[in-house]
């Protein structure tokens, strides 16, 4: 049952965020005993492989260049400084990696190549493999797929109404496109929001009406409380209560049964009461590691505790599908074909110098100057 058949109206979805709140959370609980292992949730690292400088106008965003915040650019990770991270990551009892992008959209360049490296590899380590890179077309999604994407995320983050109060410089069908183009693909869906941006609880519940228009609803939905960042346009947004989370958490585990939903920021705000009836009310995830991708969580060692104390257990990757395979990337195996062309020719040159009598150039070092 991937949509609950009970709710199907907006009206029918705002008697139930409304609901009583222990009748809304018992509910929810019970659904999420029928589908999932109410022990087990899913620790999922975050990383920021490029940071900063998008030119979007997200109000929420503190990567958004237009807005003055403490975030800087910077230009996108290495490959190995990726996997060094999900080594880390792993290590730690993450089994999933999302890997977020300030970019508009991904482009056919050497950055987008690099992407799909570090998708192969991290797929490689066993790891759940998720990227965020912002609007991506139907060849783009089938690159990451074959490379061994597992999910992609992409929030439609509030309802239809109240999204260009938000965002101008992209269309909410836009966002649609982009899922479209994920699950044409063949990857799995990550697709949620945020609460705390000023919206009413209808654009609350009009988020999760788009996404029960869908044929088919994203796997995994995460609930964002605002991080609420200096130099945003959104930066005076009052942190809203926490029972508004476990409201949210709770009202989108009845609808959508199956779908793994996501604690996902502002849980430094939460205390581990208020996280608690989260969990008990269907959510099957949280973001591990101190840092989202630019704003604080908590450190591992605080959810490790609470993970102790309410006898939580960390999810293995690849439960709910399998591991995809990641074969190999054309456009990469051609640059590495020219590469390694390139370098064989540069030897067999500088060997032919030497046959001939030149000596190969010495390169003059500051030492050797002194
Ligand atoms: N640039 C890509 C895009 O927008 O699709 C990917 C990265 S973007 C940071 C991913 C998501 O993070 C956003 O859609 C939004 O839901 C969430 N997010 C960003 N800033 C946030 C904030 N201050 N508080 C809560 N969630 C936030
Ligand atoms: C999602 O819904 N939340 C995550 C993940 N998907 C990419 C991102 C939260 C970002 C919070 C603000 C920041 O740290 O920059
Ligand atoms: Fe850019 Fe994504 Fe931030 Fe929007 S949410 S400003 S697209 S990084």
């Amino acid at each position: 049952m991937k949509v609950n058949p009970t709710y199907q109206t907006k009206d029918q979805l705002l008697e139930l965020y409304n609901k009583p709140l222990l009748e809304l959370v018992f509910e929810a609980a019970s659904i999420h005993r029928q589908y999932h292992n109410p022990r087990e949730v899913q620790m999922s690292s975050l990383l920021s492989i490029k940071t900063g400088g998008c030119p979007e106008d997200c109000g929420y965003c503190p990567q958004a260049a237009r807005y003055h915040t403490d975030v800087d650019a910077h230009k996108l990770m290495t490959v190995e400084s990726v996997v060094e991270q999900a080594k880390n990551a792993k290590a730690n009892g993450s089994s999933r990696l999302c890997m977020g992008a300030a970019w508009r959209e991904v482009r056919d360049n050497r950055d987008f190549d690099n992407v799909v490296e570090m998708v192969q590899e991290v797929n490689n380590l066993g790891m759940e493999v998720c990227c965020t890179l912002g609007m991506l077309n139907e060849q783009q999604a089938q690159r990451l797929k074959n490379a061994g994407l597992f999910a992609y995320n992409h929030n439609l983050d509030t309802s239809p109404e109240y999204y260009g109060d938000v965002i101008s410089t992209r269309e909410y069908e836009d966002r649609l496109n982009t899922i479209e183009n994920a699950r044409k693909a063949g990857i799995t869906v990550c697709s949620g929001g945020i609460i705390g941006m000023g919206e009413a609880v209808e654009d609350r519940v009009g988020l999760l009406m788009s996404y029960m228009k869908m044929e088919n609803p994203p796997e995994s939905i995460p609930i964002n409380a605002l991080v609420a960042v200096e130099g945003t346009p959104l930066e005076d947004q009052k942190p809203i209560e926490q029972w508004e989370m476990i409201r949210m958490v709770a009202t989108t585990r009845i609808v959508f049964p199956q779908a793994i939903v996501r604690l996902s920021a502002g849980r430094t705000k939460m205390n581990k009461e208020a996280q608690a009836l989260c969990f008990l009310a269907g959510a099957g995830s949280i973001f591990a590691g101190d840092k989202l991708l630019t704003t604080p969580n908590p450190d591992f060692n605080e959810d490790k505790e609470m993970f102790d104390i309410l006898g939580l257990i960390p999810k293995v990757p690849f439960k709910d599908a399998e591991q995809p395979v990641s074969l190999p990337d054309e456009k990469i195996e051609d640059r590495k074909r020219n590469e390694a062309l390139r370098a064989k020719e540069l030897e067999v040159a500088r060997a032919q110098a030497v046959h001939n009598g030149f000596e190969p150039r010495k390169i003059k070092t500051v030492d050797s100057q002194a």
